[in-house]
């Protein structure tokens, strides 16, 4: 059991690279540690999260999800995920490694929708100060992104949002990682060796 184990979050908009980041951070913390770290994804992670999952992925035209309704699900699943998986984990010392938290948060409903003061309430109580010990955010312009994920297949709901939306979103995610130590901003736009070659440096002390 490691004494000092540490919460990493990968970031990023869709199509950013987070999966292939997911699986090189994960041979990374299991070579540093000896164990495999305990897996997490936003919205999801836990039973109920999932489903919270499908109702904020899936558009329903008859009864379209307004914007503060969507924030506060993204809390109440995150809520449950923190509570039940992350700290309980990190509690037995297990690695935590996360595709995406709170971060998203702030990035898309806060920025992209403009509901910063209901996204750093929300966050204040939901989350009392409880953060990542590091974020790898993962810089894409959301044109690139969502070329790669639209050649992936159909675009889910909030993939269906304008550009400007996205821009907005990227903006917000560049200014708090300008803000925060703790957040490393990668490149990937480069291609995905580079993007790694990075993800590696980035890490090197946290792993050392
Ligand atoms: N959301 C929110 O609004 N608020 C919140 O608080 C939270 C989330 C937690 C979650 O959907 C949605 O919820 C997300 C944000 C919002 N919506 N949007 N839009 P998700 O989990 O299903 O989707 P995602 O997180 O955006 O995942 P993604 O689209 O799969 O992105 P990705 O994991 O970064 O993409 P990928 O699969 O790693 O890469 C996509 C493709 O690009 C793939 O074919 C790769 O091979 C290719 N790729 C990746 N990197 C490169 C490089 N460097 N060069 C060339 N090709 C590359």
């Amino acid at each position: 059991m490691e004494q000092n184990a540490k919460f990493i979050v990968i970031e990023g908009l869709e199509g950013a690279g987070k999966s292939s980041a997911i699986a090189l951070v994960k041979e990374l913390i299991e070579k540093h540690t000896g164990q495999a770290p305990v897996c997490t994804r936003e919205p999801g992670g836990t039973p109920l999260a999932e489903r919270i999952r499908d109702l904020v992925k899936i558009a329903d035209s008859q009864d379209p999800l307004c914007d503060t309704a969507e924030c506060l699900l993204f809390y109440a699943a995150r809520a449950q995920l923190v509570e039940t998986v992350i700290k309980p984990a990190l509690a037995e010392g297990h690695w935590v490694l996360g595709d995406r938290h709170n971060l998203s948060s702030l990035a898309y409903q806060g920025g992209g929708r403009g509901l910063m003061p209901l996204v750093q309430s929300l966050s204040d109580i939901t989350l009392n100060s409880f953060k990542p010990d590091i974020t790898i955010y993962l810089d894409v312009p959301p044109q690139v992104g969502l070329q790669r994920a639209a050649a992936r297949g159909e675009l889910d709901r909030i993939e269906q949002q304008a550009l400007a939306f996205f821009d907005r979103t990227r903006a917000t995610f560049l200014a708090l990682a300008a803000e925060d130590d703790s957040i490393m901003v990668i490149d990937a736009s480069q291609p995905m060796s580079e993007v790694h070659k990075d993800i590696q440096a980035s890490l090197r002390a946290v792993l050392a």
